[in-house]
């Protein structure tokens, strides 16, 4: 569908700013990107898109603070003075550093962080680690989707974006908030509505999910584990399940029907707060069906985290709605089709069982950093700790890619502690951030914009294709070519094995995904998308991927590693804290709420994005904000219980929250504020949040909300400290 016009050219693509991946119209001229729209035809994103697609993609891509050329650290360590160099030279030193670093310590000594499996430069970290000999990857799924991963892994059920919501009777939104993360899904959610079907909304906060809700459920914060319990032992008392599922495809039925006899609506109440009756009726409502639930990360990156998405799982698997039409459906891809999360897994790709066994994380947390792991990466707190301390052996080089751990990852004190006591740090970005004002060099990449992609789509289900449409905006290079450019140099010496990331380029890497399959390349550029037949309910010819081959409401593997096989409602952690701590943080904290303008800590330098939220926000109740003195607008600092630093927040009064529970986003940052620090000991939430006072025993999952805390106002003494941050 490509269109030329006086040397414009309208490009079919998909975009990838975030995980939502909508399909996209690119029109370029002079082989520059000068507009970007939504694309109607998209079989997944239906012409679903959102300003960041719009605006911070292209912008991302030509502003001038973007980074065009390699830099090298002139100064100390985070003193902020850089020079630019070629990228031979950038490649060449890290090459040798890296090298070096191998020859004193060992590969184990060289770690690679990034976002995750989902994206290729997530899968190409780990492969490019893999070819060093190292097996430690840091992912940052733990504070997003991890505890789904696992949880899903577990009880077999690969359901995450196959929601059928189109044509769901009932559509139970559990801890997301599809309005601002997810547009697809959002326009999916209100076609449904449109059409009758049941919205329940399950959310502490008053997302926009629920002005459409048929029914508000508000729970207290991290509470959901009990709530699915009790929505399961309805179903069951109720006689509303799946008896075909149950008996032919679920394993631990009577197991489960046990560990919820007691999970009555009543307890349920006691534990969060919703009516009894409530529950009842949102039960009921979900076991008509067909329904699909919506989970999202308001129940994720916590430390009952997996407990909770189990729970939930277990309630999908005996309701009948794997795999149906308006239920949740399994993922599906056209056969032979390799995925990132094939390649990772493949034994073609892999380090020898001994040294995978030595990933930080793998003896504590198996399910998380073992073979049997989700994405197989490291703990990172541990890793953290391994940097500081040398437990369990030392790690001395960071090359990090797509992440801006200065401000994404909880403890900013402590990270920033580990990035100065390396030997060497490499980040590849497209700004100077506060993660990059610790490298010895800084990498420049390419744009989302300047990127040939190959996705899976479940939402179509679709394959869906991104153009690399503009010519790269300076002298910058894409992580496949900068994994390659780092292998190539040390392969020569042996130190590296090419075998692991044998594509020369994305294209090359392109097609080896699709090699055995019937999607034509070709024909994929042409149109952006490729839609291909699936089958529901393929039970038999795809079993599910746990030990029995069925639903694991009784997970043989959580139970081969001493873990609870049954789901399990685990109290969050602001509940355990002793009197004394409570005295002093009486509050709970909610981070993460997402916004409209800003991909966490991207987009922070955009003008047009600091109009629409100029500033760092945080909902309080009423009532809260009485007791505390607080009106409107005013500057506040919080702090919480087993945190290094406090982070500065704008009130924002309104019953949306909870009383007692303060809600704010997370991400913030100043690029206008000094080096190296940029604002991210002052604004930015994981300032104040500790890295791990509970990890989930699965996923090995902090905290990132349910947290005990405490505020204070900003006086005047107290922002004037705070200056040189
Ligand atoms: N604009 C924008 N879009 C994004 C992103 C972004 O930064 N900006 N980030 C992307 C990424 S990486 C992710 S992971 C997704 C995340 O997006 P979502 O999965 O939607 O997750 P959140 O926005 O963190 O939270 C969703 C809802 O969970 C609620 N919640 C908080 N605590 C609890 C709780 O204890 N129980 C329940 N039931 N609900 C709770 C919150 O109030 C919120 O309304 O968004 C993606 N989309
Ligand atoms: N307290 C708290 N902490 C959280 C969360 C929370 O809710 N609360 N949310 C967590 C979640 S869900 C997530 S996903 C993480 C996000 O954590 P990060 O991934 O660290 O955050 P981002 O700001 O999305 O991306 C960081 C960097 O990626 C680079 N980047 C952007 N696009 C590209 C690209 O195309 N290629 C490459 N190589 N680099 C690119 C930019 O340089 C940017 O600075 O944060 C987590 N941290
Ligand atoms: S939601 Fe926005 S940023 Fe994310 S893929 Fe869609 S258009 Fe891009
Ligand atoms: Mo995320």
């Amino acid at each position: 569908m490509q269109s030329h016009q006086s040397g414009v050219t309208v490009v079919p693509s998909t975009c990838w700013e975030c995980g939502a991946i909508c399909g996209s119209l690119l029109t370029v001229q002079n082989e520059r990107v000068t507009k970007i729209a939504p694309n109607p035809a998209h079989p997944a994103s239906t012409g679903a898109f959102c300003i960041k697609g719009i605006r911070g993609a292209r912008e991302w891509t030509d502003q001038a603070v973007r980074l065009r050329s390699p830099l090298r650290r002139v100064g100390d360590r985070g003193s902020g003075r850089f020079e630019r160099i070629s990228w031979d030279d950038a490649l060449d030193e890290t090459a040798a550093a890296l090298r070096k670093v191998r020859a004193a310590h060992g590969p184990l000594a060289i770690a690679g962080a990034v976002s995750g499996a989902f994206f290729s430069r997530g899968l190409f970290m780990a492969l490019l680690m893999r070819s060093l000999g190292s097996p430690n990857w840091l992912i940052n799924q733990d504070l997003c989707g991890g505890c789904r991963g696992v949880s899903q892994k577990m009880t077999g059920l690969d359901v995450a974006g196959g929601e059928d919501i189109d044509n769901a009777n009932c559509v139970m939104i559990v801890g997301r908030n599809p309005a601002i993360a997810d547009p697809p899904q959002w326009m999916a959610i209100k076609r449904a509505k449109a059409k009758g079907a049941k919205i329940v909304v399950i959310d502490p906060f008053r997302s926009p999910a629920v002005e459409i809700a048929d029914l508000w459920l508000r729970p207290a914060p991290g509470t959901d584990g009990a709530l699915a319990l009790a929505l399961t032992h309805v179903l069951i008392a109720e006689d509303m399940y799946s008896r075909e599922d149950v008996e032919h495809w679920c394993h631990g039925f009577d197991a489960l029907a046990e560990r919820v006899r007691p999970c009555t609506p009543e307890w349920a109440q006691r534990e969060t707060g919703i009516s009894a009756s409530d529950i009842v009726t949102a039960a009921r409502v979900y076991g008509e069906g067909p329904s699909c639930i919506v989970t999202g990360h308001g129940i994720d990156a916590a430390s009952n985290g997996v407990q909770t998405f189990r729970a939930y799982e277990c309630l999908i698997g005996i309701s009948g709605n794997v795999d149906r039409i308006g239920g949740n459906r399994r993922s599906k891809k056209p056969p032979g089709f390799r995925t990132y999360f094939d390649i990772l897994f493949d034994s073609a790709f892999r380090l020898p069982a001994d040294v995978e066994e030595q990933r930080i994380g793998a003896a504590k947390f198996p399910l998380w950093s073992g073979p049997l792991g989700f994405q197989m990466a490291c703990h990172n707190p541990s890793v953290i700790e391994a940097i500081l301390t040398g437990n369990p052996y030392p790690i001395k080089a960071l090359y990090m890619s797509g992440v801006n751990i200065a401000v994404t990852y909880p403890d900013t004190k402590r990270t920033i502690d580990a990035l100065k006591s390396l030997d060497h740090v490499v980040v590849a970005a497209h700004t100077m951030t506060p993660t990059a004002a610790w490298a010895d060099i800084v990498l420049p990449k390419t744009t989302t914009l300047e990127e040939e992609q190959v996705h899976i789509h479940q939402g179509g289900p679709c394959v869906t294709f991104t153009a690399a449409a503009g010519r790269p905006n300076g002298d910058v290079k894409s992580d496949i070519e900068i994994a390659r450019g780092l292998i190539e140099r040390l392969a020569a010496d042996g130190d590296a094995d090419e075998r692991f990331l044998p594509w020369r380029s994305q294209a090359e890497f392109n097609r080896f995904l699709l090699a055995d399959s019937e999607v034509d390349i070709d024909l994929l550029k042409k149109t952006g998308f490729y839609t291909f037949p699936f089958e529901q309910r393929n039970f038999h010819s795809k079993p599910f991927a746990t030990p029995t081959g069925k639903i694991e409401l009784y997970s043989e593997t959580m139970a081969s590693v001493g873990h609870d096989p049954l789901p399990n409602y685990i109290p969050p952690s602001y509940r355990h804290t002793t009197p004394d701590i409570q005295a002093i943080y009486p509050l709970v904290l909610q981070t993460g709420l997402r916004e409209k303008s800003y991909h966490h800590s991207r987009f922070r330098e955009q003008a047009w994005a600091r109009k629409v939220s100029p500033d760092p926000i945080v909902y309080i109740h009423p009532k809260t904000a009485e007791d505390y003195g607080i009106s409107d607008n005013v500057w506040i600092v919080v702090e919480v219980a087993g945190g290094s630093g406090s982070c500065r927040l704008k009130a924002k009064i309104t019953d949306d929250t909870l009383p007692g529970v303060l809600t704010t986003g997370v991400g913030w940052w100043l690029p206008e504020a000094p080096a190296p620090h940029f604002g991210a000991r002052d604004v930015n939430i994981n300032h104040a949040l500790p890295y791990g006072s509970r990890w989930d025993r699965a996923s090995g999952s902090a905290d990132t909300r349910g947290l005990a805390c405490r505020l204070e106002l900003l006086t005047d003494a107290a922002l004037s400290e705070r200056e040189e941050t």
